[in-house]
Protein backbone atom coordinates (compact mmCIF):
# COMPACT_ATOMS: atom_id res chain seq x y z
CA UNK A 1 0.00 0.00 0.00
CA UNK A 2 1.25 3.80 -0.97
CA UNK A 3 0.56 6.57 1.51
CA UNK A 4 1.55 9.87 1.85
CA UNK A 5 2.25 12.23 4.62
CA UNK A 6 -1.21 13.14 5.18
CA UNK A 7 -2.41 9.33 5.42
CA UNK A 8 0.53 7.85 6.67
CA UNK A 9 -0.40 6.59 10.85
CA UNK A 10 2.86 4.94 12.95
CA UNK A 11 0.88 2.18 13.35
CA UNK A 12 1.74 1.45 9.14
CA UNK A 13 5.01 -0.14 8.97
CA UNK A 14 5.26 2.39 5.92
CA UNK A 15 9.29 4.02 5.21
CA UNK A 16 7.44 7.57 4.78
CA UNK A 17 5.92 7.03 9.04
CA UNK A 18 9.78 8.28 10.13
CA UNK A 19 10.02 11.17 7.99
CA UNK A 20 6.32 12.23 8.83
CA UNK A 21 7.54 11.97 12.43
CA UNK A 22 9.98 14.18 12.28
CA UNK A 23 8.42 16.63 9.99
CA UNK A 24 4.91 16.90 12.30
CA UNK A 25 7.37 16.46 15.53
CA UNK A 26 9.78 19.41 14.93
CA UNK A 27 7.82 21.76 17.66
CA UNK A 28 8.90 25.06 19.05
CA UNK A 29 8.17 26.52 22.16
CA UNK A 30 9.64 28.33 24.97
CA UNK A 31 11.88 27.62 27.94
CA UNK A 32 9.48 27.99 30.89
CA UNK A 33 11.96 26.67 33.63
CA UNK A 34 15.43 25.63 33.38
CA UNK A 35 17.17 23.88 36.09
CA UNK A 36 21.36 22.79 35.49
CA UNK A 37 20.85 21.62 31.70
CA UNK A 38 17.22 19.79 32.19
CA UNK A 39 14.45 22.44 30.82
CA UNK A 40 10.74 22.49 30.49
CA UNK A 41 9.42 23.79 27.06
CA UNK A 42 5.69 25.17 26.69
CA UNK A 43 4.54 24.60 22.78
CA UNK A 44 1.21 25.94 21.91
CA UNK A 45 -0.31 22.79 22.91
CA UNK A 46 1.75 21.27 25.30
CA UNK A 47 4.29 21.16 28.05
CA UNK A 48 7.33 19.32 27.82
CA UNK A 49 8.51 18.81 31.00
CA UNK A 50 12.19 16.93 30.72
CA UNK A 51 13.91 18.72 27.39
CA UNK A 52 17.92 18.60 27.38
CA UNK A 53 20.39 19.66 24.37
CA UNK A 54 22.29 16.80 22.73
CA UNK A 55 25.80 18.76 23.11
CA UNK A 56 27.99 19.22 25.37
CA UNK A 57 27.82 22.43 26.57
CA UNK A 58 24.21 23.96 27.43
CA UNK A 59 23.55 27.37 26.55
CA UNK A 60 19.68 27.60 26.75
CA UNK A 61 18.62 30.17 29.33
CA UNK A 62 14.38 30.62 30.84
CA UNK A 63 13.27 32.50 28.03
CA UNK A 64 14.52 31.23 24.82
CA UNK A 65 12.68 30.51 22.14
CA UNK A 66 13.73 26.58 20.47
CA UNK A 67 12.81 23.88 18.33
CA UNK A 68 12.70 20.31 19.52
CA UNK A 69 11.93 17.03 18.64
CA UNK A 70 9.92 14.63 20.84
CA UNK A 71 11.14 11.70 22.13
CA UNK A 72 8.71 10.63 24.29
CA UNK A 73 5.59 11.98 25.72
CA UNK A 74 6.69 14.86 27.82
CA UNK A 75 10.05 14.55 26.89
CA UNK A 76 12.26 16.53 23.94
CA UNK A 77 15.47 17.46 22.54
CA UNK A 78 16.15 20.99 21.88
CA UNK A 79 17.33 21.05 18.75
CA UNK A 80 17.91 24.66 17.80
CA UNK A 81 17.66 28.21 19.79
CA UNK A 82 15.47 30.53 17.70
CA UNK A 83 17.25 34.34 17.51
CA UNK A 84 17.26 36.02 20.56
CA UNK A 85 16.28 39.45 21.27
CA UNK A 86 18.82 39.46 23.97
CA UNK A 87 20.48 37.04 26.64
CA UNK A 88 21.42 37.67 29.87
CA UNK A 89 24.36 36.31 31.38
CA UNK A 90 25.94 36.31 35.13
CA UNK A 91 29.44 35.46 35.81
CA UNK A 92 32.14 34.91 38.60
CA UNK A 93 36.14 34.98 37.34
CA UNK A 94 35.81 31.65 35.93
CA UNK A 95 33.09 31.11 33.86
CA UNK A 96 29.38 32.93 32.68
CA UNK A 97 26.90 31.27 32.52
CA UNK A 98 23.39 31.94 30.68
CA UNK A 99 20.62 33.27 32.79
CA UNK A 100 17.72 34.45 30.86
CA UNK A 101 16.67 35.46 27.39
CA UNK A 102 13.83 37.28 25.51
CA UNK A 103 13.77 40.09 27.88
CA UNK A 104 12.14 43.33 27.44
CA UNK A 105 11.99 44.94 31.36
CA UNK A 106 14.37 44.33 34.22
CA UNK A 107 12.38 44.77 37.48
CA UNK A 108 14.71 44.69 41.04
CA UNK A 109 12.51 44.49 43.74
CA UNK A 110 14.17 46.79 46.76
CA UNK A 111 12.50 47.57 50.12
CA UNK A 112 12.02 49.96 53.16
CA UNK A 113 13.15 47.08 55.03
CA UNK A 114 15.79 45.08 55.56
CA UNK A 115 18.09 47.53 54.03
CA UNK A 116 19.01 46.62 50.29
CA UNK A 117 21.86 46.52 48.71
CA UNK A 118 23.37 49.36 46.90
CA UNK A 119 26.34 47.50 45.01
CA UNK A 120 23.48 44.58 43.58
CA UNK A 121 21.02 47.17 42.53
CA UNK A 122 23.85 49.26 40.95
CA UNK A 123 24.99 45.81 39.27
CA UNK A 124 21.51 44.56 37.96
CA UNK A 125 21.42 48.45 36.33
CA UNK A 126 25.13 47.72 34.89
CA UNK A 127 24.10 44.49 33.42
CA UNK A 128 20.33 46.09 32.16
CA UNK A 129 22.03 48.89 30.31
CA UNK A 130 24.87 46.87 28.76
CA UNK A 131 21.57 44.93 26.99
CA UNK A 132 20.03 48.16 26.19
CA UNK A 133 17.31 46.79 28.07
CA UNK A 134 14.70 49.21 30.26
CA UNK A 135 15.22 48.82 33.72
CA UNK A 136 12.94 49.39 36.58
CA UNK A 137 13.12 49.55 40.32
CA UNK A 138 10.33 48.81 42.64
CA UNK A 139 10.24 50.25 46.37
CA UNK A 140 8.06 47.56 48.44
CA UNK A 141 6.63 47.30 52.15
CA UNK A 142 6.34 51.47 51.55
CA UNK A 143 3.68 50.57 54.72
CA UNK A 144 6.54 50.70 56.90
CA UNK A 145 6.81 54.23 57.16
CA UNK A 146 9.96 54.41 59.85
CA UNK A 147 12.39 53.43 56.76
CA UNK A 148 10.28 54.94 53.96
CA UNK A 149 12.40 58.09 53.75
CA UNK A 150 15.36 56.74 54.24
CA UNK A 151 14.84 54.28 51.44
CA UNK A 152 13.61 57.05 49.09
CA UNK A 153 16.62 59.49 50.26
CA UNK A 154 19.23 56.21 48.78
CA UNK A 155 16.65 55.93 45.27
CA UNK A 156 16.38 59.45 44.79
CA UNK A 157 20.33 59.06 42.70
CA UNK A 158 18.58 56.22 40.60
CA UNK A 159 15.72 58.47 39.85
CA UNK A 160 17.59 61.16 38.81
CA UNK A 161 19.64 59.14 36.22
CA UNK A 162 16.49 58.40 34.78
CA UNK A 163 15.37 55.14 36.01
CA UNK A 164 11.62 54.65 37.33
CA UNK A 165 10.82 53.71 40.68
CA UNK A 166 7.75 52.52 41.76
CA UNK A 167 6.59 52.52 45.38
CA UNK A 168 4.11 49.10 46.24
CA UNK A 169 2.95 47.54 49.36
CA UNK A 170 2.07 43.97 48.36
CA UNK A 171 0.65 43.69 51.70
CA UNK A 172 -1.15 46.66 52.61
CA UNK A 173 -2.18 48.20 48.94
CA UNK A 174 -2.15 44.83 46.56
CA UNK A 175 -4.49 46.23 43.77
CA UNK A 176 -2.82 49.07 43.60
CA UNK A 177 0.66 47.09 43.02
CA UNK A 178 -1.22 45.47 40.45
CA UNK A 179 -2.41 48.74 38.66
CA UNK A 180 1.13 50.47 38.98
CA UNK A 181 3.24 47.14 37.87
CA UNK A 182 1.06 45.41 35.39
CA UNK A 183 1.28 48.63 32.37
CA UNK A 184 5.02 48.44 32.00
CA UNK A 185 4.79 44.47 32.33
CA UNK A 186 2.31 43.85 29.66
CA UNK A 187 3.26 42.56 26.51
CA UNK A 188 6.65 41.68 27.07
CA UNK A 189 8.98 39.58 28.96
CA UNK A 190 9.69 41.05 32.81
CA UNK A 191 13.14 39.90 34.62
CA UNK A 192 12.03 40.13 38.47
CA UNK A 193 15.50 40.56 40.96
CA UNK A 194 15.43 40.98 44.49
CA UNK A 195 18.11 39.74 47.26
CA UNK A 196 16.20 37.41 49.52
CA UNK A 197 13.38 39.50 52.22
CA UNK A 198 12.71 42.28 49.45
CA UNK A 199 8.78 41.03 49.01
CA UNK A 200 9.52 39.27 45.68
CA UNK A 201 7.93 36.05 46.15
CA UNK A 202 4.61 38.38 47.66
CA UNK A 203 5.11 40.40 44.68
CA UNK A 204 5.07 36.98 42.20
CA UNK A 205 1.84 35.79 43.99
CA UNK A 206 0.44 38.63 43.37
CA UNK A 207 1.24 38.90 39.78
CA UNK A 208 0.39 35.10 39.09
CA UNK A 209 -1.67 33.85 42.00
CA UNK A 210 -1.01 30.11 41.20
CA UNK A 211 2.77 30.72 41.08
CA UNK A 212 3.93 28.69 43.71
CA UNK A 213 1.66 25.30 42.68
CA UNK A 214 3.17 25.48 39.14
CA UNK A 215 6.79 26.01 40.89
CA UNK A 216 6.18 22.64 42.81
CA UNK A 217 4.85 20.87 40.16
CA UNK A 218 7.28 21.90 37.51
CA UNK A 219 10.51 21.35 40.10
CA UNK A 220 9.59 17.98 40.87
CA UNK A 221 10.30 17.13 37.13
CA UNK A 222 13.12 18.71 37.24
CA UNK A 223 14.55 17.86 39.70
CA UNK A 224 13.21 14.40 40.48
CA UNK A 225 10.98 14.68 43.41
CA UNK A 226 13.30 17.19 45.40
CA UNK A 227 11.79 20.60 46.18
CA UNK A 228 14.34 23.18 45.89
CA UNK A 229 14.25 26.82 44.13
CA UNK A 230 17.36 26.87 42.06
CA UNK A 231 15.29 26.99 38.94
CA UNK A 232 14.81 30.00 36.48
CA UNK A 233 11.12 30.14 35.90
CA UNK A 234 8.77 32.20 33.45
CA UNK A 235 5.01 32.66 34.02
CA UNK A 236 2.07 34.07 31.92
CA UNK A 237 1.65 37.00 33.68
CA UNK A 238 -2.66 37.39 33.06
CA UNK A 239 -4.48 35.57 30.43
CA UNK A 240 -6.96 37.89 28.26
CA UNK A 241 -9.50 36.07 25.62
CA UNK A 242 -6.81 33.12 25.60
CA UNK A 243 -4.29 35.45 24.72
CA UNK A 244 -1.17 35.86 27.21
CA UNK A 245 -0.41 39.91 27.95
CA UNK A 246 3.17 39.01 29.18
CA UNK A 247 5.40 37.09 31.27
CA UNK A 248 7.16 37.27 34.68
CA UNK A 249 11.06 35.20 34.79
CA UNK A 250 11.72 34.61 38.48
CA UNK A 251 14.93 33.82 38.98
CA UNK A 252 17.66 33.03 42.32
CA UNK A 253 20.66 33.69 43.03
CA UNK A 254 20.94 37.14 42.37
CA UNK A 255 23.26 37.79 45.78
CA UNK A 256 26.15 36.61 43.44
CA UNK A 257 25.57 38.84 40.71
CA UNK A 258 28.91 38.71 39.02
CA UNK A 259 29.67 41.07 35.44
CA UNK A 260 33.04 40.07 35.00
CA UNK A 261 32.07 38.66 30.78
CA UNK A 262 31.57 42.61 30.52
CA UNK A 263 34.67 44.76 28.96
CA UNK A 264 35.71 47.68 29.97
CA UNK A 265 34.11 49.70 27.29
CA UNK A 266 30.88 47.73 28.10
CA UNK A 267 31.08 49.03 31.66
CA UNK A 268 31.86 52.31 30.81
CA UNK A 269 29.23 53.14 28.43
CA UNK A 270 26.31 51.20 30.96
CA UNK A 271 27.23 54.42 33.42
CA UNK A 272 24.39 56.79 32.02
CA UNK A 273 26.38 59.70 34.82
CA UNK A 274 29.35 58.68 31.92
CA UNK A 275 27.95 59.50 28.95
CA UNK A 276 28.23 62.95 28.19
CA UNK A 277 32.05 62.30 29.30
CA UNK A 278 33.49 60.27 27.74
CA UNK A 279 35.84 61.36 25.06
CA UNK A 280 36.66 64.10 27.00
CA UNK A 281 39.39 62.82 28.88
CA UNK A 282 43.46 63.61 28.25
CA UNK A 283 44.24 59.81 26.84
CA UNK A 284 41.93 58.28 24.47
CA UNK A 285 42.44 54.96 25.64
CA UNK A 286 41.67 56.04 29.62
CA UNK A 287 39.70 53.40 31.88
CA UNK A 288 39.02 56.27 34.22
CA UNK A 289 41.05 54.80 37.54
CA UNK A 290 43.89 57.35 38.06
CA UNK A 291 44.55 58.68 34.94
CA UNK A 292 45.49 62.78 34.70
CA UNK A 293 42.96 64.92 33.11
CA UNK A 294 40.43 62.17 33.47
CA UNK A 295 36.82 63.80 32.49
CA UNK A 296 34.46 60.79 34.74
CA UNK A 297 37.07 61.36 38.21
CA UNK A 298 36.69 65.64 37.56
CA UNK A 299 32.91 64.69 37.57
CA UNK A 300 32.99 62.49 40.85
CA UNK A 301 35.50 65.57 42.03
CA UNK A 302 32.94 68.28 41.07
CA UNK A 303 30.06 66.18 43.04
CA UNK A 304 28.56 65.34 39.18
CA UNK A 305 28.90 61.99 39.67
CA UNK A 306 28.32 59.68 42.66
CA UNK A 307 30.80 58.30 44.47
CA UNK A 308 29.22 55.47 44.69
CA UNK A 309 28.45 54.79 41.58
CA UNK A 310 32.16 55.46 40.49
CA UNK A 311 33.09 52.94 42.92
CA UNK A 312 31.23 50.66 41.68
CA UNK A 313 32.64 51.72 38.17
CA UNK A 314 35.92 50.52 39.62
CA UNK A 315 35.04 47.55 41.18
CA UNK A 316 33.24 46.05 37.82
CA UNK A 317 36.29 47.09 36.32
CA UNK A 318 39.05 45.78 38.39
CA UNK A 319 36.33 42.21 38.39
CA UNK A 320 36.62 42.60 35.09
CA UNK A 321 40.45 43.05 33.66
CA UNK A 322 41.42 40.07 36.55
CA UNK A 323 38.77 37.60 34.92
CA UNK A 324 39.92 34.44 33.20
CA UNK A 325 36.84 34.10 31.17
CA UNK A 326 37.27 32.20 27.69
N1 LIG B 1 5.26 45.12 55.86
C1 LIG B 1 5.34 44.46 54.70
N2 LIG B 1 5.92 43.25 54.67
C2 LIG B 1 6.00 42.62 53.48
C3 LIG B 1 5.47 43.18 52.29
N3 LIG B 1 5.71 42.31 51.29
C4 LIG B 1 6.36 41.26 51.83
N4 LIG B 1 6.52 41.43 53.17
C5 LIG B 1 7.17 40.52 54.13
O1 LIG B 1 8.57 40.49 53.89
C6 LIG B 1 9.10 39.21 54.18
C7 LIG B 1 9.85 38.68 52.97
O2 LIG B 1 8.91 38.43 51.95
P1 LIG B 1 9.17 37.39 50.77
O3 LIG B 1 8.06 37.56 49.81
O4 LIG B 1 9.42 36.03 51.31
O5 LIG B 1 10.50 38.00 50.22
P2 LIG B 1 11.62 37.41 49.25
O6 LIG B 1 12.68 36.83 50.12
O7 LIG B 1 12.11 38.61 48.51
O8 LIG B 1 11.00 36.41 48.35
C8 LIG B 1 7.90 38.34 54.57
O9 LIG B 1 7.83 38.27 55.97
C9 LIG B 1 6.73 39.08 53.97
O10 LIG B 1 5.55 38.82 54.68
C10 LIG B 1 4.84 44.46 52.37
O11 LIG B 1 4.35 45.04 51.39
N5 LIG B 1 4.82 45.05 53.59
MG1 LIG C 1 11.51 34.43 48.01
ZN1 LIG D 1 39.02 58.96 32.07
Amino acid sequence: MRCDLRTCRPSFSCGLTILAKTIDQKLRGRVIAAHGRNYAVRTDADLYLSCFTRGKKSEVACGDLVEIDQIANDQGVITSIVDRNNLLYRSDAYRKKVWAANLSLMMIVVATEPSFSEDLLGRALVAAEALELPAAIVLNKVDLTTSLELARTRLSLYKNLGYAVHEISVHAAPEQALETLLPPMQDGTTLLLGQSGMGKSSLLNLLIPDALAATREISEVLHSGKHTTTDSRLYDLRVQDGQSIGSVIDTPGFQEFGLAHLTPGEIERAFPEFKTRLGHCRFYNCLHLGEPDCAIRIGVEDGSIEKRRYDLFVSLTRESSSAVIP
